[in-house]
């Protein structure tokens, strides 16, 4: 059966640190005071773009993951910054320039009646990313017309909008998860079916939480992976950005130029192949 979020198809913010999964791992979370959490079956993840990457390019990422359905991840907009501008997360190489690669119309400026805000107060640089997430059929496909500059949807599943829309698979892969949650952080370790291995702390807030929520929510994420020997500062590659690395080494290079995707080490790539998934760039 697949589930949704608590909500639905509503569309939680997700505030998450990866962090490299070490021999004193476990023994770190015990210490914390981790609870753990109901088992996950093994899960394939299944992502998509289209010829040019103008999904990823953007920083936009649909996938279809076993057990929950059509999943979108988009950038939140750093909730600091005036009328919810979208800029990076905090810490991307680059700002998100969503309707250059996209074809959305850009937003009007709204007029200002006040003088430009200051900046907002510095705080250290940290690898924490801010992403929405969009869950189901009806949701994913109204997000996908708009991002894509469609102008009607009339068709009534993701999977029957593939071919027309021209999505085309970029990745495969099975995820294998333990969970726990130590306070509101839950905690995921991962072994991605390709022999790579990380782990996530992360919390879900909701729009309505607005920026101090997403704010608490870093900083309880990064206590965590500080309080588990990692550096909230360092960005670790996540599976897609590995798998895409071995496997898809064209439209790797083509994101990780647009800055979407994190550095692969040498030793991350190992194993590397002819691309095996259709590319969307071919
Ligand atoms: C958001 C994103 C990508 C899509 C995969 O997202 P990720 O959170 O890595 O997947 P996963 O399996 O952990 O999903 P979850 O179960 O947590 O929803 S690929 C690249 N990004 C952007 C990105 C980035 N630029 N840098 C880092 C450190 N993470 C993600």
């Amino acid at each position: 059966m697949e589930t949704g979020p608590p909500g639905g198809e509503g569309a939680p913010i997700e505030v998450e640190l990866k962090f490299r999964v070490g021999p004193d791992t476990a023994t770190a979370l015990w210490a914390l005071g981790a609870v753990g959490l109901p088992h996950t079956p093994p899960f394939r993840d299944c992502y998509f773009d289209v010829p040019g990457a103008a999904l990823g390019r953007a920083d936009i990422w649909l996938r279809h993951r076993q057990g929950q359905g059509w999943q979108l991840k988009l950038p939140h907009g750093d909730p600091r910054l005036p009328h919810g501008d979208p800029e990076p997360a905090h810490g991307d190489p680059q700002p998100h320039r969503n309707a250059e690669t996209t074809r959305t119309p850009p937003k009007p400026a709204e007029p200002r009646s006040h003088p430009p805000p200051t900046s907002p107060p510095s705080r250290p640089p940290s690898a924490v990313t801010i992403y929405r997430e969009v869950w189901g059929d009806a949701g994913v496909l109204q997000e996908l017309t708009r991002l894509l500059g469609v102008p009607s949807a009339p068709w009534g599943s993701v999977r029957a909008a593939l071919a027309p829309l021209g999505l085309r698979p970029t990745a495969s892969f099975v995820t294998r998860r333990r969970s726990v949650r130590v306070g509101r952080v839950k905690v995921e370790l991962d072994e991605a079916d390709f022999g790579y291995g990380l782990g996530e702390a992360e919390e879900e807030v909701t729009a309505e939480g607005g920026a101090r929520e997403v704010e608490e929510a870093r900083k309880r994420v990064e206590g965590v992976c500080r309080a588990l020997g990692a550096e909230p500062r360092q960005r670790i590659p996540g599976k897609l950005s590995v798998f895409l690395a071995r496997h898809q080494p064209r439209y790797y290079k083509l994101l990780r130029e647009a800055g979407r995707l994190e550095e692969v080490e040498k030793e991350e790539k190992e194993e590397e192949k002819e691309e095996e998934v259709p590319g969307p760039t071919q």
